[in-house]
């Protein structure tokens, strides 16, 4: 089976990653790309949120993280991939979004991958510069009013990806999975430039 970009394996499943600095567009790219592949999409960001918003024990642990604009500890974070990457909805494929953001976290999902006998497809790393993604971030500030938009928070946010994430970019390019696409432009266009590098692969 192969999906309408025929980058689907011969079993029809497609598991990727999609990486890139906060405010590059992986939550907006991760909702047009699981529509486009039939796959679900996976974000460790909407899921922290929606606890903090239910006031569960793990969202009250998250919230104090998230508000200063650091990671929630790998410990939290690796036992809530394991958990969603064991449903059925994802037997078929996934767009982790936002997930592995730290080295100890791509060797948990080495992990996981492993015991399930599955590997990865592919790692969509979206580039923004700083001044659109603060951008970006300010003015989704204005409008949803996310406690960790802003400009201290972000700026934090940006140092932390630098340091902890941007790495992760080298350990997947050694592994031959990098597509590196233009975050910068139209969302529209930005999803066709995916799609694309995905199918040249
Ligand atoms: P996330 O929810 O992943 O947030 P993000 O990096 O800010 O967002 P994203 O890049 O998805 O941007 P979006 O599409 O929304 O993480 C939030 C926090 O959760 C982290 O800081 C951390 O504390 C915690 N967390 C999550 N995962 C974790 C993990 N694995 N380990 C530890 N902690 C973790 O786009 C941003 C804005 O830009 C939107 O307003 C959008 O409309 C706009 N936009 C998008 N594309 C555009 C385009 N092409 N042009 C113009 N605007 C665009």
């Amino acid at each position: 089976m192969t999906d309408q970009a025929g980058t689907t394996d011969s079993n029809g499943s497609l598991r990727l990653l999609i990486i890139g600095p906060p405010g590059a567009g992986k939550g907006t790219q991760a909702a047009r790309l699981s529509a486009t592949y039939g796959i679900a999409a996976i974000s460790t960001g909407d899921i922290f949120r929606e606890n903090v918003k239910n006031g569960t024990p793990l969202g009250v642990k998250a919230k104090e993280y998230m508000d200063a604009g650091q990671y929630v500890p790998d410990s939290l974070t690796n036992d809530l991939v394991r958990d969603r990457l064991a449903q059925p909805d994802v037997a078929d494929g996934f767009l982790l979004d936002g997930y592995p953001r730290t080295l100890q976290q791509v060797e948990e999902l080495d992990g996981i991958l492993g015991v399930a006998g599955t590997a990865l497809d592919a790692v969509i790393v979206l580039t923004a510069d700083t001044d659109e993604v603060v951008r970006r971030l300010l003015g989704r500030a204005a409008e949803q009013g996310r406690s960790d938009d802003s400009e201290e928070v972000i700026r934090k946010r940006l140092d932390v990806y630098a340091e902890q994430t941007a790495p992760l970019v080298e350990v997947y390019t050694e592994r031959g999975l990098v597509v590196e696409v233009d975050g910068l432009g139209e969302i529209d266009e930005v999803t066709g430039r995916i799609i694309a590098a995905l199918a040249a692969r």
